[in-house]
């Protein structure tokens, strides 16, 4: 078969809605968009354990503190989880991590923001796993075998990430005078990144295009964001908050809350390397790379003075 007919072949499995696995024939884009993807979304997971690894000591309680750092040890499996997804395409975890550390992968806007007070891992937890799960639970049904399994599982995991936010939102927010400006505060500074998260509007998405017909992604960016929005507005609601939008409206006919224009600018400002904390992020996973450096090395050693001695008594 030529490259073509390849092609049309594998086009016709998509549209079947059969999963492609590791060691099948692919589109040299296909892997290409699929590698991108899946690293910036392990490197997301990694940056990510950042701005709520800051909390972990100033917990307001050890149940607090115990819940806090089961939810930061998860985003660590689910990147390790997703680095090896990526691996399947055939690119190495030691490839990925330089990108990353060089300053050459993406990952997610949102982690540029810092975690000012504690009602951020509340509103982290609601709002940020909350779209996660919303974009995650469509990429589940992505033509991806690897990756459309690996998650299934992460969200599961995050479903619980998302309770335990707006938990803690809930509390503040039904709590003192003081509680409650607090949680209002997070919600003020979180909803738009979180919005913005999701990705660039359908209009200016520029990889939507080939990773829809690939089913790579099954719904587009906007179509993700409306259900997050329609979803999150009544919990606000409920908690007796307000979303900082004077522009949100309920459409009666359409069944949808409208929102108010989106600050393009800012996102791509942040994606550029330029929001709040790029430089703060990259600097704490570079000294992490540095400081756990001769942990893999006597790791490595070992391992080769264990096969050695292998080899030897066989
Ligand atoms: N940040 O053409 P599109 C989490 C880039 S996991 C930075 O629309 P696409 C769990 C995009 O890469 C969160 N860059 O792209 C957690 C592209 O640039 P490129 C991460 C962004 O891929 C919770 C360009 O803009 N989730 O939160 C962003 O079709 C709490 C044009 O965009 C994933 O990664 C952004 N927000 O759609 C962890 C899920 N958005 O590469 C810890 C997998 C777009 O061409 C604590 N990824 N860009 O140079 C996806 O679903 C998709 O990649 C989208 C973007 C939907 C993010």
């Amino acid at each position: 078969m030529d490259t073509a007919e390849r092609e049309k072949k594998f086009q016709e499995k998509i549209d079947s809605g059969l999963k492609v696995e590791a060691k099948e024939w692919m589109p040299e884009n296909y892997r290409k968009q699929l590698t991108r993807m899946i690293s910036q979304h392990a490197h997301s997971e990694i940056v990510g354990m950042l701005p709520e690894g800051n909390w972990i000591t100033r917990a307001p309680s050890l149940r607090r503190k115990a819940v806090l750092l089961a939810k930061v040890q998860d985003e660590a499996g689910h990147g390790l989880y997703l680095y090896s997804a990526a691996e399947t395409l055939g690119i190495d975890r030691k490839t990925m991590i330089d990108q990353l550390l060089s300053g050459r992968a993406k990952y997610s806007s949102i982690f540029n923001y810092p975690t000012l007070s504690w009602a951020d891992i509340g509103a982290i937890g609601w709002l940020v796993d909350g779209a996660a799960i919303v974009n995650q639970t469509m990429l589940a049904r992505g033509s991806y075998g690897p990756y459309s399994r690996a998650m299934v599982r992460i969200c599961k995991e995050e479903s619980f990430h998302n309770r335990q936010g707006y938990e803690i939102m809930y509390h503040l927010a039904n709590g003192t005078p003081e509680q409650k400006a607090m949680a209002q505060d997070a919600l003020n500074r979180w909803w738009w990144p979180s919005i913005q998260m999701l990705g660039p509007s359908d209009a200016q998405s520029k990889n939507s295009e080939e990773t829809m017909r690939w089913k790579i992604k099954v719904e587009s960016n906007d179509t993700v964001r409306q259900r997050f929005i329609d979803r999150t507005v009544p919990q606000a609601h409920a908690a007796g908050l307000t979303i900082p939008d004077p522009d949100l409206k309920f459409n009666e006919e359409t069944g949808h809350w409208e929102i108010g224009e989106i600050e393009w600018t800012e996102f791509y400002r942040v994606i550029k390397g330029h929001g709040p904390c790029n430089r703060k992020r990259l600097k704490a996973r570079q000294e992490a790379e540095r400081e756990g450096r001769w942990v893999r090395e006597a790791a490595a050693a070992y391992a080769a003075k264990q096969r050695a001695r292998a080899v030897q008594a066989a």
